[in-house]
């Protein structure tokens, strides 16, 4: 049997702020700090042991897994950072108020643009400096067709070559692996790895901070999959996900 465990990152100034985030480098606030310690905590209580972990560029999910190694004792773990974890790119919402755009474009079309497999949010102009173009680590790394923004589709197309090429080896070799990724790049991994239909995927939401371990079979088949956190909690904050637009 292998592990995956996934987690999104604990809450960050903007989810704090209720404003769409997107590749905006934000940090975690003091209860984002807090979630990622208790995450350690309860992977390390359940034994959870890794041999790899991966993330994204971005310092909510970089500080989170450094907190969750820490509180396990596991800081020697080997880490890879990609940019292709990024939280889907949220175009010209992002640094807007989801209520003030709820109540600008109404709420049925903050619901595409927030969970629809398919639709874009507008798209930013070259010029922007939120355009991942003109940001530093993006032109370092000479990331080849940066995004203006991207639906749920674009950010499974840009994550599976990585979850391809690194991930899925290392279950093949029986490693077990943890990922600490965002609500939509984890809702792309999701919608991927359980085959999971393009109505289907609409319907879910991720809670910042909350494992979700997926226990595996040899050839990938999910066994069983659970969060470390009992029902009610999980549901709570799956459902203020949800109503972040509200
Ligand atoms: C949130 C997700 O990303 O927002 O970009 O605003 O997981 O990095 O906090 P994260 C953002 P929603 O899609 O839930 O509105």
């Amino acid at each position: 049997m292998v592990r995956v465990v996934l987690i999104r990152h604990g809450e960050s100034l903007w989810n704090k702020e209720n404003k769409f985030t997107g590749w905006t480098d934000v940090p975690l606030t003091n209860k984002g700090e807090q979630e990622a310690k208790e995450a350690g905590e309860s992977l390390k209580e359940k034994k959870m042991n890794f041999d790899v972990a991966y993330t994204s560029l971005l310092k909510r999910a970089v500080h989170t897994l450094n907190i969750i190694l820490d509180e396990m004792d596991m800081c020697w773990l080997p880490v890879k950072k990609s940019w292709r974890l990024n939280e889907r790119h949220y175009g010209k919402l992002q640094g807007l108020d989801k209520k003030k755009v709820a109540k600008e474009f109404g709420e049925d079309q903050v619901n595409l643009w927030r969970r629809s497999y398919h639709v874009q949010p507008p798209a930013l102009e070259v010029s922007d400096e939120r355009y991942p173009g003109n940001q530093m680590p993006y032109k370092m790394l000479g990331v080849p067709n940066l995004p203006l923004t991207e639906s749920l589709q674009d950010t499974v197309s840009r994550f599976l070559p990585f979850f391809r090429e690194e991930v899925e080896p290392n279950i093949h070799k029986g490693k077990n692996i943890l990922i600490v990724a965002h609500g939509n790049s984890l809702r792309a991994l999701m919608k991927y790895f359980e085959t999971m239909s393009d109505d289907e995927i609409c319907e879910l939401n991720i809670p910042t901070g909350i494992p979700l371990v997926y226990e595996l079979d040899d050839d990938l088949s999910i066994l069983k999959k659970y969060y470390l956190g009992d029902d009610e909690t999980v549901k709570k904050a799956q459902d203020q996900v949800k109503n972040q637009s509200k």
